[in-house]
């Protein structure tokens, strides 16, 4: 059991209007007693208040800051532990003094993501419940933090619980039968276990499908922005951000090292990366600036192929595109307020499958074309619904892959009418890694590591 009681900076640390310190354990409502001068002492006021007071250096009784307290007796709290916050003014100094003085007491600094880590041992929140915390800080766009909301509030899990209560009524069910085997009820048994670990399969497989756009969500889609020197691809990124990030100039050359940012276009988090223009060129800085380009074209989930609508397009770039014709990609005809010399229908019929978007990033014309686009290659209508369950963490993923190959090899064990108590193996290993997701068969060192990616006062 926990008896030890901990306190950290809840909120970034930096200028800000408030800063909080939470403070967690048995002994939090006392010891922050000992520091709190106010009319009524805290450790006689009522559960759930927030009070009014200055924290005092004990040792000569001097005031060190104005704050507000409030006050969360166990088990009603997130920790399930007596939870006291102390909201300061926020300046770095007087809280950093605060939390010296609290770290005098009986209390000590939490660890990264200790406060999450209880609740989890307290039983308020599951491994996954828990995880999906860290992606909640992390969160970059709304729809992220939606899913991430979700999770917390325990939908995976529950999709999860109600795959393994089948799996163990199966595994009862065959044991039954081990124990009284009967000449007909084997078979009955192989049919059995084939349409559960068939329907388990099949949500295994729904939840993965999610998967790779639950990572998108969470991390951004790399979007390079590539193509030759001059054609705009910095002119583009500044008008997608929305601020001057990379240097503009009519010198071919001008961008030499690749260049983030991150958007959210209609919701979807893009990790806009702009890059050198692409050519042979002698100049060493701007060789390597390509190579740079190259590498970004490799990683990238979506590539958006900047043109010049004002020129005819040049044989590395048709060479290039024809690379590209596995990758998604956008094609871009730029400045299109200039007169046009880019043959577009031989591009519309050399890559029929393309989207082909012309605009004038100086005229700010068809952008919007641009972000519609980008939304209609990732999102099927699907994801405006509000069946948010998205498994978007990769120690997820791997157990589900894991459950599933255990899965079909019951199945296809039990088609081959292997006997029953080899197949039970099977069903129990998916069985113990779904519980692994939500934290039920999980060793110690693996909860430490994954609380350990918390921030601290999480
Ligand atoms: N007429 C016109 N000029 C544009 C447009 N977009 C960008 N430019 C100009 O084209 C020149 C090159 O723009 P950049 O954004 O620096 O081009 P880049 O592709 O990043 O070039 P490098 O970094 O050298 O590879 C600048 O003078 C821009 O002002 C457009 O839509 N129309
Ligand atoms: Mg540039």
């Amino acid at each position: 059991m926990i008896s030890d009681t901990i306190a950290a900076i809840a909120t970034a640390v930096g200028e800000a209007g408030i800063a909080i310190i939470r403070v967690s354990g048995p002994d939090a409502v006392q010891e922050t007693a000992k520091l709190f001068q106010s009319k009524i002492p805290l450790t006689e006021v009522s559960s759930h208040t927030v009070n009014y007071g200055h924290i005092i250096d004990p040792l000569d009784g001097s005031r060190v800051e104005e704050v507000l307290v409030s006050v969360m007796r166990a088990p009603r709290s997130f920790t399930v532990e007596d939870v006291v916050e102390i909201h300061c003014h926020g300046g770095v100094v007087s809280v950093r003094k605060v939390m010296d003085l609290l770290l005098q007491r009986n209390i000590r600094l939490a660890e990264p993501g200790e406060f999450t880590k209880r609740a989890f041992i307290n039983g308020r929140l599951d491994l996954s419940q828990a995880e999906a915390v860290i992606d909640l800080i992390r969160s970059k766009s709304d729809r992220a933090f939606n899913i991430a909301l979700k999770q917390v509030d325990g939908a995976l899990s529950k999709r999860i619980k109600a795959m393994r209560y089948d799996l163990v009524e199966l595994m009862a069910h065959i044991e039954v039968n081990i124990d009284y085997p009967e000449h007909d009820v084997q078979e009955m048994t192989s049919t059995l276990i084939q349409n559960k670990c068939s329907a388990a399969l099949q949500e295994i497989e729904q939840l993965l499908k999610t998967a790779s756009e639950g990572k998108i969500l969470r991390e951004g889609i790399t979007t390079a922005i590539v193509g030759r020197p001059n054609v705009g691809k910095s002119s583009l990124l500044n008008a997608l951000a929305q601020e001057n990030k990379a240097i503009v100039t009519d010198i071919p050359g001008t961008t030499r090292d690749v260049i983030e940012e991150f958007v959210t276009i209609n919701g979807i988090p893009l990790k806009l990366l702009d890059t050198a223009g692409l050519r042979e060129t002698t100049d060493l800085v701007e060789q390597i600036g390509v190579e740079k380009s190259r590498n970004a074209l490799e990683q990238a989930d979506l590539i958006l192929f900047v043109v010049n609508y004002n020129e005819k397009l040049h044989d590395d770039e048709l060479l290039l595109l024809e690379k590209l014709k596995e990758k998604q990609t956008i094609i871009i005809a730029n400045k299109t307020d200039l007169p046009q010399e880019l043959d577009l229908k031989s591009i519309y019929t050399h890559f029929p499958a393309q989207q082909i978007v012309t605009m004038s990033v100086r005229e700010q014309e068809g952008l919007d074309q641009l972000e519609k686009s980008i939304s209609s290659l990732f999102f099927s209508g699907e994801l405006e619904s509000n069946d948010l369950t998205y498994v978007s963490n990769v120690r997820h993923i791997a157990l589900l892959k894991q459950a599933k190959v255990s899965l079909e090899e019951g199945r296809d064990a039990a088609e081959a009418f292997v006997p029953i108590d080899m197949i039970q193996i099977d069903i129990r290993l998916a069985w113990e890694r779904l519980g692994e997701i939500i934290g039920d068969s999980v060793s110690e060192s693996l909860i430490d590591q994954i609380f350990s990616q918390f921030c601290l006062g999480k």
